[in-house]
Order: C-alpha cells, then structure tokens, then sequence
C-alpha cells in the first residue's frame, strides 16, 4: 500500500537549535513527539524536549532529577566494565537502567500550522516533579474534555516507566493527579467523549514473560480511576508492527467507529504508523486494522537521527476530512503531515459508496 501520508514542504519543523535549552549548562538533543490541541482559536503543541549535558570523549554522562527537581549528572568513563551502552536512549550502569537524555514538556502556539514560537504570556515548561519523575516525563497526549484538557504522559524514573496525569483548563494552572497507571505503562490516550457515561482510554502496558507490547482498553467512572482493562491490539508476527504497538493521540470520532492512528516497531525498532477502527458504542470492538503502514520512515529527516527510522505520533487536529498529524521524525526532528481521514478508513475497506 502507498503511505499516505502527504508531508509538509517546510519538515522539519523543529529542530533542537530552535529552542533554549531549559538550563545553561545543558543541550537540547532532540525535540520529538508533540501532543496537539486546540486552545483560544489557536493549535498548540505541547512538544518533549530531551536534554543531556554536552558530552566529552571517553565519558557518559547520564542525568537524573532529585528530589527538587534539580538536574544531577552521573558521569561514567566509556571503558568502564559496569557499562552497557548500545542503545543511544538506554544505558545499563551496573545493573541499573538509565536514560541518556532527561525531557521535559514544552508549549508551543502557532498560527499557520507550520510556524510555531513560544507564547509569551504562558510558563511554557512543565517538567518532572516527585520521585516517579525523576528520569524526566515525555510523549505527552492531550485529550480535551468540556473545558478541561488531560494531559496524559511517560513519567519516567528508576521504579519504572509508567503514566502521570495533570489536568488543566488554562494552561496556567495544573492539578498534579500522580501516576494514574503504574510501570510498565505507556501511550495513554483517552478519548474525548464519554461512552455510555464512562471515561475510556488506550493503554500499552508490557509485559517481559507472556504477552508483549500490545494496546489495551480501559474504563473510568471519573476520568481518573481506571479499571476492566481489555487487550484490544497485539503486535503481528512477521509484520511490520512485529514488535511492540502503542496508541498514537485520542481517538476520532468517525461515521465507522472510533479511529485510531498507532505506531508499530519491528524487532530492529523501525517504527511506522498504522490504524485501526472500534465500534462507536463498544470500543472493546475491533472493527478493522490496516495491513499495512500507512506511514513509513522515507524522506532523510526520518531515517537518520538521534534515533532512526523513526516515525512517532501522539499529537493531531482534525478539519473535516483533513487530518494534520505532527510527528517525531527519528527521535529528534517535529514535523507535519496531512492524512484524508476518508482515505484512511478506505485502506480498511470502509468507504461512503459502500
Ligand atoms: C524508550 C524510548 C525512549 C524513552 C524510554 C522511556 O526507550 O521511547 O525515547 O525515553 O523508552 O520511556
């Protein structure tokens, strides 16, 4: 199938250089994987900014929050026997798990969908807080629900990988509601409506002995407690989504069913996107699931990077038919990209005509 994806001219968007770092002392190493959303008439990204200190030759260094939220620096020689270092996001320092970099969230505003700077009026950073935090939050969703927007995230540190909650109606002030879903948990997007009075989101939890990386469904009396959880999507042997699935932002309300935008990973930790599609009134249901990407990593800004071949989403807004999803391209770029929402359910065999 031909990817569908219609990128824009002006990719990257974003590049590291584009912003300030958040402290003197530290680089901006990627800007990736926004969460999108609208806000007094205007789109917003809320992007992850990663940041390390700058290297030198024959050391690591890997930084850390404490307990005040104050960047830490581990410094390792390379040669040191205790270190694993072979992947450029993960590094084991004896017997522990460290990341490389350590990101925070950043808020954007743009007025034509392609430019963006940050807004002067508004605290545009929201970092890691408390000991769940403590290796640095990221792949932010935003899902909005009345006035309020959730703000559903990766809160990474030493105990695990799991999700951390803030709520907020001006972006200004935030209720600080902890980890909703504990390790290892990731890629939570929760739907904008409720579903015959519950809250729903998708989940991917991992699991190391049986079961895998699969996107799971959950329910909620307040938006907050969730519970009956299902397994909805798994990972497809010999696919291109072999590896590991995860849902992309909430999902869209189509005359077919709920659609969602998600990314797969292969063993070699190629990541394109797909879709698939869930009964509106139980979306528990899975209706249809693309065969194939409808999006892979082909222009140079995808395949080479901090990471490459990487195409991520969790971030888009919807204009009738016309879909503009923004990415992380190879773990370190932002860029657009426009979808025909019709185009994409006809890859799962539903179309108007039919
Ligand atoms: C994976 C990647 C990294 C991320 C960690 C922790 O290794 O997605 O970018 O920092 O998980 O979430």
């Amino acid at each position: 199938m031909k990817d569908l994806a219609k990128r824009f001219a002006e990719n990257p968007l974003l590049m590291p250089k584009d912003l300030a770092a958040s402290r003197d002392e530290l680089q901006i190493i990627s800007l990736l994987n926004p969460g999108v959303f609208r806000f007094q008439g205007k789109t917003w990204l809320l992007i992850r900014v990663a940041e390390s200190i700058a290297q030198k030759e024959g050391v690591i260094f890997f930084p850390v929050l404490n307990a005040l939220g104050q960047m830490e620096i581990i410094e390792v020689p390379l040669n040191d026997p205790d270190l694993i270092a072979t992947d450029a996001r993960i590094v084991n320092y004896k017997g522990l798990d460290y990341l490389t970099t350590v990101s925070h969230l950043r808020l954007l505003v743009t007025e034509d969908g392609i430019h963006f700077c940050e807004p002067e009026s508004f605290d545009t950073a929201l970092f890691g807080r408390g000991k769940l935090e403590r290796y640095g939050i990221e792949d932010c969703r935003v899902s909005q629900i009345g006035d309020d927007y959730y703000l559903t995230y990766t809160a990474v540190s030493d105990s695990g990988v799991g999700v951390g909650l803030r709520i907020t109606r001006d972006w200004q002030h935030f209720e600080f509601k902890g980890m909703i879903l504990p390790p290892h948990n990731k890629d939570v997007a929760i739907f904008e409506e409720k579903i015959n009075g519950k809250y729903y989101a998708l989940h991917r939890p991992s699991s190391k002995d049986i079961g895998g990386n699969y996107i799971w469904l959950s329910e909620s009396p307040d938006g907050l407690h969730w519970g009956n959880h299902k397994c909805l999507v798994k990972s497809r042997p010999g696919s291109w989504d072999s590896a590991r699935v995860g849902a992309g932002a909430a999902p869209i309300r189509t005359s077919f069913g709920w659609l969602e935008i998600y990314h797969g990973a292969n063993a070699a930790h190629e990541y394109c996107l797909g879709a698939f599609l869930m009964d509106l009134n139980d979306p528990s249901v899975v209706i249809a699931r693309t065969n194939e990407p409808i999006m892979k990593p082909v222009e140079n800004y995808e395949l080479s990077g901090f990471f490459g071949y990487v195409v991520f989403t969790n971030g888009h807004v919807l204009d009738g038919d016309r879909l503009t999803v923004y990415y992380g391209a190879a773990d370190e770029f932002v860029c657009g990209a426009y979808f025909s929402v019709r185009e994409i359910l006809a890859a799962m065999g539903f179309s108007s005509e039919s």
